[in-house]
């Protein structure tokens, strides 16, 4: 078994510095009409750098699958589960469109408030001033990086987010089933490792764990959907690396945790499988956790 020390129990990672039960106030959801939202969306995605970022919704067919993998970590004990119809986002959500949302709304992300955010460097740093626009610290900036996946937002500013567009964060089960399908496959291409044969499938870090990684030409995020090769059997990209991703599922036994998923940019292959589970805070930002949207299938 291996460590993916993304979870704020892991000694790698520096105390926060409040109790994690103490939580702010919660995020006011912005009313906006969903139909402007999208729009806006649309707007501030197509084209964008030359390439398609706009706003794709890949349906999911409901369906049984077994969830879990009996080789992975305790937590992954394989169980059947039933998912219904629903459709994903294709892609991370990025700088570009969460900027297209704050503007918006005037939405103030949880490590705005709270005045830091948690940067990976080989272990987890409490940084100051790290934010979404800022994703190491006051030093650092988005600035070509709009079409990357947004970081250093909540599972609550996700879900603000989502809310706005009209649509959710995908459940565990949900985010499992559209990353692998029901043929039990370990990866969202399959069972082959991310990167075989000159083959390049996921943005994922050094192994051993875990630190960043520049093979692929970006020792952090890439811009989403740079992986074709790593699509999952309904059509997301990136559903393993580039950022973990927050799920709307509360984490089993840790009432004040939410539940992510997909590995990121410093992970190893392990922590990559669509299996792995983590749970964190639900009030804390980091440089490698993004979100994408669901929806109800229309
Ligand atoms: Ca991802």
């Amino acid at each position: 078994m291996q460590i993916c020390p993304l979870s704020y129990h892991h000694p790698l990672f520096d105390a926060l510095p409040f109790h994690p039960k103490v939580r702010a106030a919660v995020t006011p959801r912005p009313a906006r009409a969903t139909a402007l939202a999208a729009a806006l969306l649309a707007a501030a995605s197509a084209g964008a750098n030359g390439k398609d970022f706009t706003v794709r919704m890949d349906p999911v067919p409901g369906g049984t699958f077994v969830m879990g993998d009996a080789m992975g970590e305790p937590d992954e004990k394989p169980r059947q589960v039933a998912v219904a119809p629903f459709e994903i986002m294709a892609l991370e959500v990025t700088n570009r469109q969460f900027a297209v949302f704050v503007a918006e709304t005037g939405h103030r992300t949880d490590p705005e408030r709270r005045g830091f955010g948690f940067v990976w460097d080989g272990r987890w740093h409490r940084v100051q001033g790290a934010d979404w626009r800022r994703p190491s610290g006051s030093d650092s900036s988005i600035a070509g990086l709009e079409d990357h996946p947004v970081v250093q937002v909540s599972a609550r500013d996700a879900a603000a987010f989502c809310a706005w567009a009209g649509l959710r964060l995908p459940s565990e089960a949900e985010w499992e089933f559209a990353a692998r399908g029901a043929d039990g496959r370990r990866y969202p291409w399959g069972d082959d490792p991310p990167e075989q044969d000159g083959i390049r499938r996921a943005n994922f870090g050094t192994v051993p764990c875990c630190g960043p990684s520049a093979v692929d030409g970006f020792a952090a995020t890439a811009p989403v959907g740079s992986f074709p090769a790593g699509a999952s059997p309904f059509g997301p990209l990136d559903m393993a690396g580039n950022v973990w991703e927050w799920t709307a599922s509360r984490f089993p036994g840790k009432p004040h945790e939410v539940a992510l998923r997909g590995g990121g940019w410093g992970n190893n292959p392990w922590c990559l499988r669509v299996s792995y589970r983590h749970g964190n805070p639900d009030d804390i930002g980091l440089d490698m956790v993004g979100f994408r949207c669901a929806g109800e299938m229309r």
